[in-house]
């Protein structure tokens, strides 16, 4: 092998060699530059170079001189590093703290809604938000005229193909019904549409916390003391009231109000200086809705509640525009940490 040759090959080993400790980079550095290594011999083959080629050779044996330094440099800081940053763990340290997002205040408060009336023994279920006629209506013994079937208040997405977005959660409740015997003890907590004009007060999308309670001898009295629970823990009041009031689904049916925990009762702008405030509707459920889901009337009877988890968010932490749950603003996001 000529010298040429020689630093080629020289050349190639040096660029394969891999330095993963310091003892490494000092065996190469020997080997390759320390006084006595390869590439002093490769100097030394000058001399036999032609004089037309010298200056080619020594840019060559410099180019591996420079190669094989930088290798020993770049595996000394390294192993430094590591070795620095071994000597400087502390495991008594406390951690870094990591950035976590904020949950959306909706969720907040569904979660809590959820763990009140686990507390009563319901049990969470869900259903598709694209429901058909039947489950979202007829079953609920909405009658065939009911302005809530109108175009106006619901979203079609296909009229004739049947199917729409729901416009409550009681539409799961009839799937679960449909499919399971009494007792039936359940929450359904979710997203709803309703063809609003949107404004501070009304979206065409909201949430919705239904309960149903089906079994033998359940009575409006098992109906009030389930919602006294309920206020007391999520309000830490039950002073509550239900005024009688109408529903398809509910015979006799009830709306909840809570005494308004902002003024006292005194009057506020909250509840319009009537010192109430509206939190949901109730009643008992229509032995026609028992009926279309094949329990029977004679046997079984029930309850079921519904309410808006915007409204009691909006209740609980006094925000006035039910807009900004949808806006993703993080400056009013950030608040619920
Ligand atoms: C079945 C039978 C009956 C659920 C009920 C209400 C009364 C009610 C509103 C509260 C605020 C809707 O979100 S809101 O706008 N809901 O007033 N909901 S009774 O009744 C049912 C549910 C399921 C099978």
């Amino acid at each position: 092998m000529n010298p040429f040759e020689q630093a080629e090959v020289l050349l190639q080993e040096i660029e394969e060699q891999v330095l993963t400790n310091a003892q490494d980079a000092e065996a190469f550095r020997i080997k390759y530059i320390g006084s006595k290594g390869l590439l002093k011999d490769l100097f030394a083959a000058m001399k036999d170079i032609p004089n037309e080629r010298k200056k080619e050779f020594g840019q060559l044996v410099n180019e591996l001189k420079q190669r094989a330094e930088s290798k020993v440099n770049e595996a000394k800081i390294s192993s430094a590093k590591a070795s620095t940053k071994k000597s400087f763990e502390d495991l008594s340290a406390p951690g870094v703290p990591y950035v976590v997002g904020t949950r959306h205040p909706i969720n907040i408060v569904k979660n809590e809604m959820v763990e009140i009336f686990k507390r009563l023994g319901f049990v969470v279920e869900d259903g598709p938000e694209i429901e058909d006629d039947w489950h979202n209506f007829t079953a609920l013994n909405l009658p065939e005229n009911h302005p809530a079937r109108d175009m106006q208040d619901t979203f079609y997405i296909d009229f004739n193909a049947n199917r729409l977005l729901r416009t409550h959660t009681s539409s799961a409740q009839i799937r679960v019904m449909e499919k399971q015997k009494p007792p039936i003890r359940i929450i359904t907590p979710g997203r709803v549409y309703r063809n609003e004009t949107i404004s501070a007060r009304a979206h065409c999308t909201f949430h919705q916390v239904e309960g149903l309670y089906i079994d033998k001898n359940v009575s409006f009295a098992d109906l009030k003391q389930t919602l006294y629970y309920f206020a007391k823990e999520m309000f830490g009041s039950d002073n509550i009231r239900m005024r009688p009031s109408y529903f398809p689904f509910t015979e006799p049916s009830a709306e909840i109000d809570i005494s308004c925990f902002i003024c006292n009762q005194t009057g506020c702008s909250v509840c319009k200086h009537s010192g109430w405030v509206e939190i949901g509707g109730c009643g008992m459920v229509d032995p026609a809705v028992l009926e279309n889901v094949g329990i029977d009337s004679e046997e079984y009877t029930g309850f079921a509640f519904g309410m808006g988890i915007e409204r009691i968010t909006m209740l609980k932490y006094g925000i006035n525009d039910i807009r900004l749950f949808f806006e993703n603003d993080m400056r009013f996001l950030q608040q619920f940490s």
